[in-house]
């Protein structure tokens, strides 16, 4: 080999070796927005994830975790993560992506009276079925699904004004909130209800003040957010198995090495037992709370009457033609 090609190879391998050891010693700044406050279990969830992810990492992740929309709403949040302004957000889930990634098919997987129960949720949702449309958002949106966890059942808090409401027809006439977003609309009117929609971060002032009759949320975020500190009613509509999907930036998730990718994925599997844990224990226990605390009132309504309700909504040929037709059986018939 010539002097001068041996000169050429010696330069080719240091710039490989240089940009192994960038990639090797680069730390990846991950900034993870949520809206929720810290009194709220995902924030601890969030915040344990953080720390194993950091941890795991021998500090080669530095997830930073902003809560109470530090770095935006629910909507800013999600648009950034689709334009890689923000790393990592995590109030995500279908009815947003349905809107913001203009994937209208998506939305069948959060509406009223979907899954049985826990397993079956996450069978769909962790399962294939799910990890086909969260691989398309990903190719649509450039944001990219990395879990699911368990926010709690949501239920209905009213204000004294609104009434223990128990049937559909009850709740026409109120102004409830629904999150700001099409398809998070539709599970309002799934239910009967003239949703109002609100940014999550507005709601506990529209409750005091009056201007909204009630919101829905799981027990323990319309604790935490002291929403049921200005209701007096708490309906067990049960309508929704609530979660949320922590999503990052797809380009980043490419770009990340696959070690680190590894240490993201444990920590949230970490971070998705504890929340999971903690919220079905606050579910059992924090209604008995606001009951002595806030002198909530418990309503059991007529639930049969909001199941078929909703049934009869979706069925319009409208949400056919979002979905596709027969999906909305095809989720509600996996084991
Ligand atoms: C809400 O705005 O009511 C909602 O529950 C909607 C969810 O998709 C999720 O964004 C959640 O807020 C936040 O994570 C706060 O818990």
């Amino acid at each position: 080999m010539s002097a001068k090609r041996i000169a050429i190879a010696a330069i080719a391998l240091c710039l490989i070796v240089a940009f192994a050891s960038t990639a090797q010693d680069k730390v990846y700044t991950i900034r993870f927005n949520t809206v929720a406050s810290p009194s709220d279990i995902q924030v601890e969830a969030m915040n344990k994830f953080a720390e194993v992810a950091n941890a795991m990492s021998g500090g080669k992740l530095d997830v930073k975790v902003f809560h109470s929309g530090q770095l935006g709403d629910q909507k800013t949040a999600l648009l950034g993560v689709m334009k890689g302004s923000l790393e990592m957000a995590c109030d995500a889930s279908p009815a947003w992506f349905a809107d913001l990634a203009a994937y209208p098919e998506i939305g069948v997987l959060e509406v009223a009276y979907l899954f049985r129960d826990i397993d079956h949720m996450y069978r769909v949702l962790l399962g294939p079925v799910g990890q086909a449309y969260w691989n398309s958002l990903a190719k649509k949106s450039g944001m990219r699904v990395l879990d699911a966890w368990y926010l709690g059942t949501r239920e209905l808090s009213l204000t004294k004004k609104a009434g223990p409401v128990k049937t559909p027809a009850e709740l026409k006439p109120l102004k409830v909130r629904w999150p700001n977003s099409e398809a998070w609309l539709d599970v309002g009117r799934a239910l009967g209800a003239n949703p109002t929609p609100m940014g999550f971060g507005e709601v506990y002032m529209a409750l005091k003040t009056g201007t909204i009759d009630g919101q829905d949320n799981p027990i323990p975020t319309s604790y935490a957010e002291k929403f049921l500190e200005v209701t007096k009613y708490v309906v067990l509509t049960d309508h929704m198995l609530g979660y949320i999907n922590p999503v990052i930036n797809e380009r980043l998730w490419q770009e990340l090495p696959a070690n680190l990718k590894v240490c993201i994925k444990k920590a949230l599997e970490v971070a998705r037992f504890y929340m999971n844990t903690r919220v079905s224990e606050e579910e059992a226990t924090l209604l008995g709370k606001a009951v002595v605390e806030y002198g909530t009132e418990v309503v059991v309504p007529d639930k049969k009457a909001f199941m078929d309700y909703a049934k009869s909504y979706y069925a319009d040929p409208k949400f056919t033609k979002k979905w596709g037709a027969g999906t909305y059986a095809k989720i509600q018939g996996i084991e």
